[in-house]
């Protein structure tokens, strides 16, 4: 794997005074590729430009150009006929971890693929870790871009079963030797470094915890009950500032009461979802959003949901003052939007699939395309749905529908690959699909929606069984 990973890097050192350019993929993993390849460029003064997009289609591929070198992350493989058509002949540079397409004789290209290797791209290694791995190769010196490699696996989910697997346990081996993570073993709370403990409690909900998910008194007096002082002179504890025993307290109990409400043959799953691997930013301010990984990668994400990745690729970089608070800016109206479009969906409420297997809605012109995963993810949330099925939004424009669709990490540690059901389900009528196995999404004629949810409830029945 070093060897065509050092292919890359000499192939970059022959370039250095040419034009090049970084292609990567609109989401928080393909955010932190980029950021670590483009800072390994700056780091050894060669210049470059940086552009994000959210699938290489024919069309978008035919609108790119090429440079001397193109470098494309996070993405590219899956789609590597599109690109030969349009760079062949052309040096490039293809650091992925998604399943790659076969293309015989391009000789110019340095194809840098985790599954060529032997490497489960969806759960042991992500694009920003290939692109760490070439930059390791480039200097040693970058062992400290490690960090965001992390971030950028947490962003495509691949800590589902609580910790890392695969190469990302290696990366985040150079990650804690070259002292910029520490990976401890805690409480999966979000909003660990910046959140009081009792919001951070209310907004768990995978899995869903009675008297704890969504019900903040329910928090407050649970707190009181273990002997957990929620405030402290220095104002509202977080989790982070939780004493082991405390912790542990807290653990046992939310694991007791999860279990009385989980179907039976989750059950054994519950432990890993409520303590597992947490991964601090050592270098980043004590109270920062930057500090907790999975609270990076979720600043990150919302940048790329909002079309404005720059903003997140330049905070990965290491910005701090005009990007870091366009992000902080950016990260508000991400609320207001996240309460708007959750307000739709109390008022409108949801369907249900024909066996009633599927929930889903349809929020056509009242939230963004790009927004409707978030929505989905945080409806599996509320308490008037069911946690243990799948949902999915639908938005409808120009005769197509985008369909997102999420799912609790219990479904994927019983065995639903989500990403494969789609996949098929959206090939069946016409479309297309993919993503990961717990937030996935799909492109169908608008006329095929019935068809494709019936399609897509049957494939993920018989997955489960
Ligand atoms: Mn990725």
């Amino acid at each position: 794997m070093l060897t065509v990973a050092r292919k890359a890097a000499e192939l970059i050192k022959t370039h250095r005074n040419d034009s090049i350019q970084i292609i990567s993929h609109m989401d928080a993993d393909g955010v932190c590729a980029a950021a670590v390849i483009s800072k390994a460029l700056d780091r050894n003064n060669v210049e470059h430009h940086t552009k994000f997009v959210r699938m290489l289609y024919r069309e978008v591929v035919e609108e790119l150009e090429p440079t001397d070198l193109t470098i494309f992350t996070d993405l590219g493989s899956s789609q590597l006929q599109n690109v030969h058509n349009r760079f062949s002949g052309h040096d490039v540079i293809i650091a992925d971890h998604h399943v790659p397409e076969r293309v015989e004789g391009w000789r110019e290209l340095v194809h840098f693929n985790a599954h060529q290797f032997g490497l489960d791209g969806a759960q042991e290694v992500s694009g920003a870790g290939m692109a760490y791995i070439i930059a390791r190769e480039l200097d040693q010196a970058n062992r400290d871009l490690s960090g965001l490699a992390i971030v950028g696996a947490l962003g495509d989910i691949q800590d589902a079963w609580g910790k890392l697997l695969g190469y990302n346990r290696q990366i985040a081996k150079d990650s804690i030797d070259s002292k910029v993570l520490e990976q401890k073993i805690d409480l999966m709370f979000y909003g660990r470094h910046t959140r009081p403990i009792f919001k951070a409690l209310e907004t768990f909900t995978d899995p869903p915890i009675p008297g704890v998910s969504n019900s903040a008194p329910g928090c407050v007096s649970l707190l009181k009950d273990l002997d957990i002082p929620f405030k402290s002179d220095g104002g509202w504890r977080r989790p982070i500032d939780l004493t082991d025993l405390e912790k542990r307290r807290l653990a046992t109990e939310l694991i007791a009461r999860a279990y009385t409400a989980v179907p039976k043959e989750l059950v054994q799953y519950v432990p890993g979802l409520i303590i597992g691997e947490a991964h601090t930013l050592l270098k980043e301010d004590e109270r920062s959003m930057l500090r907790g990984a999975d609270e990076f990668s979720t600043c990150i994400n919302s940048t790329a949901r909002h079309e404005q990745p720059l903003i997140g690729f330049e905070v990965a970089k290491g910005d701090r003052r005009t990007y870091y608070r366009a992000m902080l800016k950016l990260l508000r109206y991400h609320r207001r939007c996240i309460a708007e479009g959750m307000e739709f969906i109390e008022q409108s409420g949801l369907e249900r699939g024909r066996r009633g297997y599927l929930q889903y809605f349809d929020a056509t012109g009242e939230i963004k395309e790009t927004f409707i995963g978030t929505i989905a993810s945080l409806t599996l949330g509320h308490p008037a749905c069911d946690p243990y099925k799948p949902m999915i939004g639908i938005i409808r424009k120009d005769g197509v529908a985008k369909i997102s669709a999420r799912c609790s990490k219990l479904l994927f540690l019983k065995g639903l690959d989500m990403a494969r059901a789609i996949r098929d389900a959206a090939r069946l009528v016409g479309g297309e699909g993919g993503g990961h196995a717990v937030a996935c999404g799909a492109q169908v004629e608008e006329n095929r929606i019935p068809e494709f949810l019936e399609r897509f409830e049957y494939l993920i029945i018989e997955q489960l069984g």
